[in-house]
């Protein structure tokens, strides 16, 4: 049976949304799953829910934006009460990969700044151990070649990410290194160890950032809670 992607990334969002209550401060994720988020969030806002949002990427500002979401800057809250966000892997103990929009950064400083981070997903995204998909490794550009040859003394064969024959640049200013590592055995070992790369500025491993991940399966979902 053909598993339609769309449609579970709607069920999941629409199950995260029911999350969210009256007068929260509302982290809104980006990337393809994320933005049903956006629009159903837009709808409750049409039928006045008030809520203020911080969005993890200009594409998620302006499509709040046009959807009448009030939008506050980061630094005038002390926390976020809850953000929903996709990701690109996550295994069931709530370990993820994400980037492959980009947004990294904003994403994991919004996810360090909540309280309850949902994670909305489709079937495709859960695996028992992080790593096919290539994770993003965002750099500033001055440092890239560096830090390539140091991600290849730690094993990962990165590649600069490319848009038109030239380099991807993050709403930050920033370049993205896509890195294989293989399958990655200890995502909070290689997390710290890329941490320490002068130059780096973030990577796409959430460790101990999720609450839940809600899964789109079919026409229904799942929710992981970690143990
Ligand atoms: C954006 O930078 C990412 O972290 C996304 O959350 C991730 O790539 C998932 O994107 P999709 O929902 O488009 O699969």
């Amino acid at each position: 049976m053909m598993v339609d992607k769309e449609q579970e990334k709607q069920m999941a969002a629409k199950e995260a949304v029911k999350l969210v209550k009256p007068n929260q401060v509302v982290g809104l994720g980006t990337g393809s799953t994320a933005m049903y988020v956006v629009h159903e969030i837009g709808k409750l806002v049409q039928a006045g829910l008030q809520i203020r949002a911080i969005p993890t990427s200009d594409r998620t500002a302006a499509l709040a934006t046009s959807l009448d979401i009030t939008l506050v800057d980061i630094n005038t809250v002390e926390a976020i009460d809850i953000t929903i966000d996709g990701a690109d892997e996550f295994t069931p103990d709530l370990s993820l990969l994400k980037g492959g929009g980009g947004a990294l950064l904003k994403e994991k400083i919004v996810a360090s700044l909540t309280r309850e981070e949902i994670i909305i997903t489709d079937s495709s995204k859960q695996v028992a151990q992080l790593g096919k998909f290539p994770l993003p490794v965002e750099v500033i550009p001055f440092a890239s070649n560096y830090v390539l040859r140091q991600l290849a003394l730690q094993g990962g064969t990165g590649q600069i990410r490319m848009v038109d024959s030239q380099p991807f640049i993050t709403d930050e200013g920033n370049y993205i290194i896509d890195t294989n590592f293989g399958l990655i055995a200890d995502p909070a070992a290689l997390s710290n160890t890329i941490n320490q790369v002068n130059g780096v500025v973030a990577h796409g491993l959430f460790i101990k950032l999720a609450s839940k991940v809600i899964m789109g399966v079919g026409d229904s979902t799942v929710t992981f809670s970690g143990k």
